[in-house]
């Protein structure tokens, strides 16, 4: 492999791996394999995909194998606290959007529950026993952890646990389950790791460059342009009612004296009750489109 190339881990199946994929596309890179091979090669960046398994992501970015990961907050929090102090320099470069969930405790819906401090003395199953283990220490209850590698929204039911603690979504594998979702332990969502190691100056700047073109990602997703026409006496109250906009570009209409158009970005979704208030202000020719790039 070349020395000089980016490697990024990418979950090889599942959960991250779409929404992983889609990020660096939306970054520029153009990959040339599927995503059924273990490698895949950045045609137009230095920047190479190696496709694995999530729990390894924080190891292979720990000891230098890849560069650069993505991965879930409560895979790489659960490794942090496995590791110890080994693990601190591991670090997170951005939180990311999509990969949102919580780690939760829930009971079977029989249960009664009355707070975290009536655990005590129970069993919990899971298989994020280092997130439940600091969580229980901080609040001071010493209930028995059980540590599964998987399935644990039935280990109440087999009589292995009286409750669990697991990954939560929509709640539908909670509620398939009898189980009731009671307290939060973890809110997570996908996060851009990198080596701890210093990186040669070009691939620092590369690193530098990606992450740039991911705050222009994760701006854009709601930010709108927007263009109209406004009396020149309106445009006070058509600024303020612009929402998330930084200064709006004012140009002069042809052939009018006290008309002009407006040209804003706005950095939040742009309802059609603001535009009713921008029109009721005196605007016309309202357009909102959408924004493809763009860098700070
Ligand atoms: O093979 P590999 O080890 O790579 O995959 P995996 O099976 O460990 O991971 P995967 O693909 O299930 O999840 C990858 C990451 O996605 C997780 O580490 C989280 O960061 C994130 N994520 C987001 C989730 C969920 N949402 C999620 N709902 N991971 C798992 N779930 C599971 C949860 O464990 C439960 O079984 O989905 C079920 C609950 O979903 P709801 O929608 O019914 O609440
Ligand atoms: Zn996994």
């Amino acid at each position: 492999m070349d020395e000089a190339r980016l490697k990024i881990a990418v979950q090889k199946v599942g959960r991250l791996t779409e929404p992983s994929l889609e990020l660096l596309a939306r970054c520029g890179l153009q990959l040339s394999r599927g995503k059924d091979q273990l490698f895949a090669y950045g045609e137009n960046m230095p920047l190479d995909v190696l496709f694995v398994r999530d729990d390894d992501i924080p190891d292979l970015v720990r000891e230098d194998v890849c560069d650069l990961g993505l991965v879930g907050l409560n895979v790489l929090e659960e490794r942090r606290l496995a590791l110890g102090g080994r693990c601190a320099s591991l670090e997170s470069l951005r939180s990311l959007e999509f990969g949102r969930c919580r780690l939760s405790l829930a009971v079977p819906k029989e249960f009664r529950y009355r707070g975290v401090r009536a655990l005590a003395g129970l069993r919990i199953a899971t298989t994020y026993p280092q997130l439940l283990e600091r969580y229980l220490r901080e609040r001071d209850v010493a209930a028995q952890i059980v540590r599964l590698s998987g399935s644990v929204e039935i280990a109440p039911r087999l009589g292995r646990a009286d409750l669990i603690c697991d990954l939560v979504s929509t709640g539908s594998t909670l509620e398939a389950n009898h189980l009731t979702e009671v307290e939060t332990v973890l809110q997570s969502h996908a996060v851009l790791i990198r080596t701890p190691l210093p990186l040669p100056p070009p691939k620092a700047e590369w690193v530098e460059r990606i992450l740039k073109r991911i705050d222009g990602v994760q701006q854009v997703r709601e930010s709108k342009y927007i263009m109209l026409h406004a009396p020149r006496a309106a445009l006070g109250e058509i600024r303020r009612l612009l929402p998330g906009s930084e200064a709006p570009t004012i140009i002069p209409l042809e052939g009018s004296t006290d008309r002009v158009a407006v040209h804003a970005v706005c950095r939040e979704n742009v309802f059609w009750e603001t535009l009713e208030s921008l029109k009721k202000a005196g605007a016309s020719a309202l357009l909102v489109l959408p924004v493809e790039k763009m860098l700070a």
